[in-house]
């Protein structure tokens, strides 16, 4: 399909990984447990258990990976074929600081992302940097309490300091925290455990913590870019929202209430993140609910004075809200309020297939940040069936991406939106982060190994591979 659209030369196509769910490598070169490296396998429909510390007997996916840090060599040639112009991965925090409080860090650990970005740099590919993927430092939860913590604020920032200054001739763009508004489902222990480090007891007010931790890590983020800013005034460093549109069900003005509401709830975050300020309506919610937060006026000076530089996010879906009945306060509370779209197709896994939504969410998120945005994740988890010559006949995956890439260019070409970048999640198969499979699978490229870690761990080309080239060989032309 020709879309008549065309990206920029410039235009940063790529893929996306984080370092906990492809390295593997948990114990070399002295990297330090993660909160990844105590989550067993679950599957779909089974979440993931988290253990107290590595316990023998259970299966821990993130160990192994895709193996990636033996065989990275041979994938960033793979990159390189299918045109990529940047890479997207994490710096996993225990490499660097492997229990996340010492005062010096693990030359191991840095050498090992020396060696690995001047790889990608030969093969004229960019390393696009996050630096906090679901991958605190396990101790830091332990002795800490995570981000309940402030003493938080100063790890993170000698961590990302580190890091900045040493790959400043090597990394332009950086993301501080991963999806920090996943979050929101604070109900949920997973995300509070993957976003904050939060081991919470049942007497634990959840939603205050989640609200209190978030808080922290946007003083952190803000201190980092400022840090950053200094230490290479080059460096575009931005925020990571998962970004999934919230639509009222019906046009019943309660319901547009409700979403908006949800929306608000979602995405104050970003509200922080771009504006340097907490919205409106946020402190009359912790007001309403009793909320005693730990929120200083030296914290709302150092948020305003390290607003980033773009929007960095996900995008694999759209929720559905509707009114819950006679609430004036529209306390929208995720997932519970959500409800099916009787519009959308679904994945396997139940994720609303939604490439409107990509669109719509690109527009929001100019009218209301007004700010470059980068596509960082988007993509689509299948069991794929691997054929006896390596090949994967893939062709669901190449609709998905068709189908957003498409709606990506419209919101450029047609509604004006600056977008530096697009870089496709897991583009070669990994661990999954929610359930934990290697069968929950996004790549171009196939990996030989199943969820408990057996097969050869061997790469092959799924058909996907050699449309997603041509995709980029075409400045997104092609589809
Ligand atoms: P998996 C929830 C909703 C949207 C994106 O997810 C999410 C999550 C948390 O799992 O995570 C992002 O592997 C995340 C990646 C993750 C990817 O989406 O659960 O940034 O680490 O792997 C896909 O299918």
């Amino acid at each position: 399909m020709a879309t008549g659209y065309k990206m920029p030369k410039d235009f940063l196509w790529g893929g996306a990984v984080a370092a906990h769910q492809l390295e593997g490598g948990w114990e070399a070169g002295g990297k330090g447990v993660s909160i990844a490296d105590v989550m067993t396998a679950g599957r779909n429909g089974v979440p993931r258990k988290v253990t107290d510390g590595v316990k023998d007997g259970e299966t821990y996916p993130n160990h192994w990976g895709n193996d990636f840090y033996h065989r990275y060599p041979e994938d960033i040639k793979l990159f390189e074929e299918m045109g990529f112009k940047c890479f997207r991965t994490s710096i996993a925090w225990t490499r660097i600081f492997p229990n996340g409080d010492e005062a010096e860090p693990n030359e191991s650990g840095l050498k090992f992302y020396d060696d690995m970005f001047d790889d990608l740099l030969a093969h004229g590919i960019q390393p696009v940097i996050t630096l906090s993927h679901f991958e605190i430092p396990y101790h830091l939860v332990k002795a800490y309490g995570g981000f309940s913590n402030r003493k938080m604020i100063d790890f993170f920032l000698r961590f990302a300091t580190t890091v900045f200054k040493r790959y400043k001739n090597k990394v332009k763009y950086w993301m501080t925290f991963n999806e920090i508004n996943n979050q929101t489902a604070w109900s949920d222990p997973h995300p509070l455990l993957q976003n904050s480090g939060l081991e919470l007891g049942k007497d634990d007010n959840w939603e205050q913590a989640m609200y209190q931790a978030a808080h922290y890590e946007l003083v952190a983020s803000a201190l980092a870019v400022k840090a950053g800013h200094e230490i290479n005034p080059d460096f575009q460093i931005g925020c990571m929202i998962a970004m999934c549109p919230i639509y009222p069900l019906t046009a019943k003005p309660q319901d547009i209430m409700m979403a908006e509401r949800a929306m608000q709830k979602r995405y104050w975050f970003g509200d922080v993140h771009c504006r340097g300020e907490y919205p409106a309506w946020l402190p009359k919610y912790f007001e309403r609910k009793g909320f005693d937060m730990d929120i200083t006026a030296a914290d709302l000076a150092t948020l305003k004075a390290g607003t980033v530089d773009y929007v960095g996010f996900s995008y694999y879906m759209s929720f559905v809200t509707k009114d819950q009945g006679d609430d004036p306060e529209y306390d929208f509370k995720e997932p519970d309020d959500f409800v099916e779209n009787p519009y959308v197709e679904k994945s396997d896994w139940g994720w609303q297939i939604d490439p409107t939504g990509l669109r719509y969410a690109m527009n929001w998120m100019e009218d209301r940040w007004h700010l470059p945005q980068f596509i960082v994740e988007n993509g689509f988890g299948a069991y794929d069936k691997k054929q006896a010559d390596g090949s994967v006949h893939d062709d669901y995956r190449i609709s998905y991406f068709r189908d957003h890439i498409k709606a990506m260019e419209e919101a450029v070409a047609l509604d004006g939106v600056n977008l530096i970048g697009y870089t496709p999640w897991g583009c070669i198969d990994l661990v999954s982060a929610s359930t934990g499979e290697m069968a929950k699978r996004y790549g171009f490229i196939y990996v030989d190994a199943n969820d408990n870690g057996e097969g050869s761990f061997d790469r092959s080309k799924k058909d996907s591979f050699n449309w997603y080239k041509d995709v980029i060989a075409s400045d997104g032309e092609k589809l």
